[in-house]
């Protein structure tokens, strides 16, 4: 039995279609923008339902450091969210695939579970990120996110639990028909 059919058969790893707004873990991941000041998307709809001490805080890492460079994460309040925290991560917008975005939307998810071990979290849901207004194909999104969360969970490590959460049934079967193949 190889890793990858390990982590979704242990259910360390799970699919879900749902709005990421709702679910309850302890952190979240935004797919934002450079500027952390909100936008349409999973990022607006995060924001709506956090409420205004997540925007506060991503006023406050602007200001501080300019934003977040593409392919990296801060970490918010959860605000009113079921989450506790938010991750908020720059995915690459598609530009062919040759000006390094594969690369780039890798990092997002490394970081994002590098800064969640950082905090102690335990369970953490992603969306699918880039593959929105971003326009990231989403089947090559989808390969790339298991992969690189199958490596980092190679580590021994406290994340326990996570979450590919699929807001459009596109993504959502793309997820399902993956992980049938590595199961
Ligand atoms: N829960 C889970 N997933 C969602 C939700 C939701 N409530 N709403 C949308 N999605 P996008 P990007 C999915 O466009 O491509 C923003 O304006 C959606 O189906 O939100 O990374 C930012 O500020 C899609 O699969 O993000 C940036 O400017 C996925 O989330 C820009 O969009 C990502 O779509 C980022 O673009």
């Amino acid at each position: 039995m190889n890793e990858e059919i390990g982590i979704f058969s242990s259910k360390r790893v799970e699919i879900r279609q749902e709005d990421i707004t709702k679910v309850a873990v302890d952190a979240i991941v935004n797919a934002a923008n450079n500027s952390l000041l909100g936008g349409g998307g999973v990022d607006g709809a995060i924001h709506k339902a956090g409420g205004p001490a997540i925007l506060e805080e991503c006023r406050r890492i602007n200001k501080r450091q300019g934003g977040c460079e593409t392919g990296e994460a801060v970490i918010t309040t959860g605000g009113n969210l079921p989450a506790k925290y938010v991750i908020h991560t720059v995915g690459p917008v598609w530009y062919g695939g040759k000006q390094g975005e594969s690369e780039k939307l890798r990092s997002c998810y490394r970081n994002s579970l590098k800064l969640a071990r950082e905090n102690g979290i335990e369970s953490i849901a992603f969306p699918n990120i880039s593959t929105g207004v971003y326009g990231y194909p989403k089947e090559e999104a989808a390969r790339l996110a298991i992969d690189e969360i199958r490596n980092f969970l190679q580590n021994k490590d406290r994340i326990k639990k996570v979450l590919f959460v699929c807001y459009d049934r596109e993504n959502y079967e793309i997820y399902c028909r993956l992980a049938e193949k590595l199961r």
